[in-house]
């Protein structure tokens, strides 16, 4: 089993990007409860996500979403972070909130609503460059809620047709990672609703091309460490938004609703060699703190992810492939669950501490 030395030297270098939006008001469409101290602006959302930084040691950037964070001085934006002792991250754009995309976005069936939303990604690359960020993420509710509403394969061409001018837009260095999602707001299909679709247009467009798995994004029931194994033997996942649920997309802590599955889906990234920073993947949360106190909750959805990475460090992986190669059933098993079932919240203090 791997020693503490170890799992703190991976620890040391892990990083979790935190979702500037899970700082705001939030909430279901039952009721968006206030809290006090919300922040009003994206510079109070950055001075509570420096907050995290400054408690976990663990958490350098802050993803943005636009327009919910928009603002006209963007290099000023991170300037403003860098003061605070955090960096912009990844950029979402966002193409779901006007009342033109009723019908969808990219995939809408009229022309000019689908340059509309291609001109929105555009500005986001612009936004990108002028933050320094490597990422432009992708995340389209369109789909349709009745069986004829649309054409399914007439969509998937202007999903690709516009996919293919974003990538072709991308500066040096820049990634666009496409975010799948099975349901909601859609209720028949969705443009991107799984892993494989996601896969497969980032495939067509080329290396700088990646999925971001989104730990709510699922079927009941879905194993999602196969999927993110699979995604990283094809060397396609570029990203993480985690967050957990018991029914839904309900966005709740990571690690809250189902650790074990966490620990699950980073045993599976840790054997690939991705929790090294060198591998690209961004693990950011995604999550939205409707009823709970929302910096404590974002400190406590980092320690969760800690732990989950910690636990995954200490897998005995030569013990663990010698019980699979003998067929040891029990004994494989036993591996891993001892790793989980190892108490590792003295280690992270102490490396808080440190
Ligand atoms: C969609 C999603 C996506 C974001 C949004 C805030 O459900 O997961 O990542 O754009 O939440
Ligand atoms: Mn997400």
């Amino acid at each position: 089993m791997a020693d503490e030395t170890a799992v703190k030297a991976v620890l040391r270098a892990f990083r979790i990007e935190l979702p500037s939006w899970a700082f705001g008001l939030s909430g279901t469409r039952f009721k968006v409860f206030g809290q006090p101290g919300v922040p009003r602006t994206v510079f109070e959302k950055i001075d509570d996500a420096a907050m995290v930084h400054r408690l976990t040691g663990a958490a350098p950037t802050v993803a943005v979403h636009i327009p919910w964070d928009a603002t006209d001085d963007y290099a000023g934006l991170a300037a403003y972070a860098r003061d605070q002792g955090v960096a912009i991250g990844t950029v979402n754009a966002n193409v779901f909130q006007d009342d033109a995309y009723m019908l969808g976005s990219v995939c809408h069936p009229d022309a000019g609503v689908r340059a509309k939303a291609l001109d929105h990604l555009y500005s986001c690359i612009e936004i990108m460059a002028a933050v320094g960020s490597r990422d432009l993420k992708l995340w389209f509710a369109d789909g349709t809620n009745y069986p004829g509403q649309d054409s399914i394969a007439a969509r998937q061409e202007r999903l690709a047709g516009v996919l293919a001018a974003v990538y072709a837009r991308l500066g040096t260095g820049q990634r666009l990672i496409l975010e799948y999602k099975l349901f909601e707001p859609a209720f028949y299909h969705t443009d991107v609703p799984d892993w494989g679709t996601a896969y497969l247009h980032c495939a067509g467009l080329g290396e700088r091309a990646l999925v971001c798995v989104d730990t709510g994004h699922h079927a009941p029931g879905t194993n999602i460490e196969f999927i993110v194994s699979v995604l990283l033997r094809a060397g396609k996942l570029g990203a993480f938004d985690f967050s957990s649920r018991f029914y839904a997309d309900d966005d709740l802590m990571a690690g809250a609703a189902d650790p074990f599955q966490l620990f699950r889906i980073l045993h599976e990234v840790h054997l690939a060699g991705g929790l090294d920073p060198s591998a690209g993947i961004s693990f950011m949360l995604d999550q939205c703190h409707n009823i709970e106190p929302k910096i404590p909750g974002q400190i406590r959805s980092v320690m969760n992810v800690q732990e989950a990475v910690a636990k995954a460090v200490l897998v005995d992986h030569q013990a663990l492939a010698k019980a699979q190669q003998a067929g040891d059933v029990l004994g494989a098993n036993a591996v891993l669950m001892d790793a989980f079932a190892t108490d590792v919240r003295p280690l992270l203090a102490d490396l808080r501490a440190e």
